[in-house]
């Protein structure tokens, strides 16, 4: 049966005893092998009762099954939504509740917490832990190592990510098969993967990037990763020798920076270093040419579009900036007040349209409607402006958002746990300077009259509710928050103060 996503990624690979995954430790899986992981666990789940269109929820670490899942998903024609494992069981429930799913797959030590939710929702609950094991692959064992695809079309829904939004509400980016072939076929012609290469591969599997960019990249290619359950500067460093290409968030090449073992010699096998998901300092990108002779090659994209942009992989790669459109994609710099499209070398909202572009927000019309032209225009929130060669270049966002080590914090959700703690009138949250992560958030607190805040208290307070990477790194108690006239909280004054 047709399934254009899996054919492309997956399917493709039948009977290829080439290696596909290398973990760190234990047996090396080949493109076979994993195929027939997928079948085993897509059996599972439709004897569990699952149908085309259903969502699978997944907090699981990173592993060569949680990865299984993902294709077992796609060749069962269900919904993939993977979660980030740093997810309270508070914040769990909103995505578990929001998006109906019906099948929850979480860590084993996560079972109890979430059991009572999934019972209300009507969701099962399987577990996979960060070994392999649990009852996802203990139901997936009883099973053959062959499924029979189910068929779909490129317009049919393949994953549900979600993303924070301005207003603190999460919103369930839907993206059809359509969109992750069109970006894994391009990129991996674009990058020139093919078989021959092996992909170090230390990025999360529950977001865009190491997911749909580096993961699709490489089953596209039928290339090999070397499948790291996370990043670690000297697991890299270890194995660089074996490998030809890295991607990461900016936070990966300042840290292998860092360090002294990390030498021209250690990546004479490497052809490709990509980096993206947060700005790239120019600094690093010299520095890293420095050291090692290699240009690293940034590229932008978000959840909502997959890649849009990209440096050359011949010519010119530009510090600095972002290249340009991928093949296929159109990019345009529009005025943020009357949405015209501005002169080359003005500064505006970065707007894209293309094959890439999301379906909408889950259940979210009025969100999607604001954001997702009629003509197909998708509204970036990021700013940015094309020099006279034609290269993007981002110079920042007209949306509130903070970007610590490739992960996205919205101020709003943290704002308004915030300023429910006791002793609390207002609060501002503000992404500050951060030599290892970009930035990192500064919440500003101020008082209630005659009040005293703890902010001990509140630190504790934050532990249970948010995900340890949102938590605010510092807290400063002040008088007013500075306002204009329209009384709107001028955060780039805060972040004058307080070293933003
Ligand atoms: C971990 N911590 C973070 C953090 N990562 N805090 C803030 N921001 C982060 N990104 C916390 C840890 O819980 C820990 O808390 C403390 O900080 C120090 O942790 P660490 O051991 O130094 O961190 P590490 O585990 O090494 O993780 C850092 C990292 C990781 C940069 C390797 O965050 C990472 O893999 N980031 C990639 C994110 C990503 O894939 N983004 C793509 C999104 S898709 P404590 O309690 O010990 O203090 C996208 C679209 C696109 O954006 O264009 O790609
Ligand atoms: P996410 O919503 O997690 O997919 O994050 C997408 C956001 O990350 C974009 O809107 C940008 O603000 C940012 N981003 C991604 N790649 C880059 C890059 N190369 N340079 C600067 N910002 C980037």
């Amino acid at each position: 049966m047709a399934n254009p996503l899996y054919d492309t990624l997956f399917g493709r690979h039948a009977g290829r005893r080439t290696p596909f995954l290398i973990p760190q430790s234990g047996p090396v899986i080949s493109h076979a092998d994993f195929l027939g992981l997928a079948a085993r666990i897509a059996h599972a789940l439709v004897d569990a009762g699952l149908a085309p269109g259903d969502r699978v929820a997944a907090q699981v670490e990173k592993s060569p099954q949680a990865l299984a899942l993902y294709a077992a998903c796609t060749q069962a024609g269900l919904v993939f939504l993977p979660l980030n494992t740093g997810y309270t069981v508070e914040e769990l429930s909103y995505f578990i509740e929001d998006s109906g799913a019906r099948m929850v797959i979480c860590d084993p030590s996560r079972e109890a917490d979430l059991a009572p939710l999934c019972d209300r929702c009507g969701a099962q609950i399987l577990t996979l832990g960060a070994d392999g094991h649990g009852g996802l692959m203990a139901q997936a064992a009883r099973h053959e190592d062959r499924f029979e695809t189910v068929a779909r079309s490129e317009e049919d829904l393949a994953a549900f990510l979600y993303t924070s939004g301005t207003t603190g509400r999460s919103k369930g980016a839907m993206l059809s098969q359509g969109n992750l072939i069109s970006n894994a076929v391009t990129l991996a012609e674009h990058w020139r993967f093919t078989e021959e290469d092996v992909l170090l591969h230390a990025l999360p599997i529950f977001h865009t990037h190491g997911l749909f960019v580096a993961t699709n990249v490489c089953a596209v290619a039928g290339a090999s990763m070397i499948f790291l359950p996370k990043f670690d500067a000297g697991a890299l460093i270890e194995l660089m020798p074996k490998a030809t290409a890295l991607m990461g968030v900016p936070t990966f090449y300042t840290r292998l920076l860092s360090d002294a073992r990390f030498t021209r010699e250690l990546t004479e096998n490497m052809r490709l270093f990509i980096s993206g998901s947060a700005p790239l300092l120019a600094e690093t990108h010299a520095e890293f040419e420095k050291r090692t002779g290699h240009r690293i090659l940034e590229r932008y994209g978000m959840t909502e579009t997959n890649m849009t942009t990209s440096n050359p992989y011949e010519g010119d790669r530009r510090a600095g900036t972002v290249g340009f459109a991928l093949p296929g994609v159109e990019l345009k710099i529009t005025d943020r007040e009357t949405g015209e499209e501005l002169p080359q070398g003005e500064i505006g909202l970065i707007e894209v349209r293309g094959p890439n572009v999301f379906k909408g927000y889950w259940q979210m019309p009025e969100k999607t409607a604001a954001e997702l032209r009629e003509d197909g225009f998708f509204i970036t929130g990021d700013l940015g402006r094309i020099d006279e060669d034609g290269y993007v270049g981002i110079v920042g966002r007209d949306k509130d958002l903070i970007i610590s080590g490739g992960y996205n914090i919205y101020p709003k959700e943290i704002e308004l746990l915030l300023d429910a703690q006791p002793g609390v009138l207002e609060s501002a949250v503000i992404g500050v300077k951060d030599a290892d992560f970009g930035e990192s958030v500064l919440g500003a607190l101020v008082p209630r009259p005659g009040a005293k805040i703890d902010p001990e208290a509140v630190m504790t307070a934050m532990q249970g509710q948010l995900a340890r990477f949102k938590q605010p790194r510092r807290l400063e108690i002040i008088n007013e928050l500075p306002r204009n006239t329209m009384g709107k909280v001028q955060k780039n004054l805060l972040r004058d103060r307080f070293g933003g």
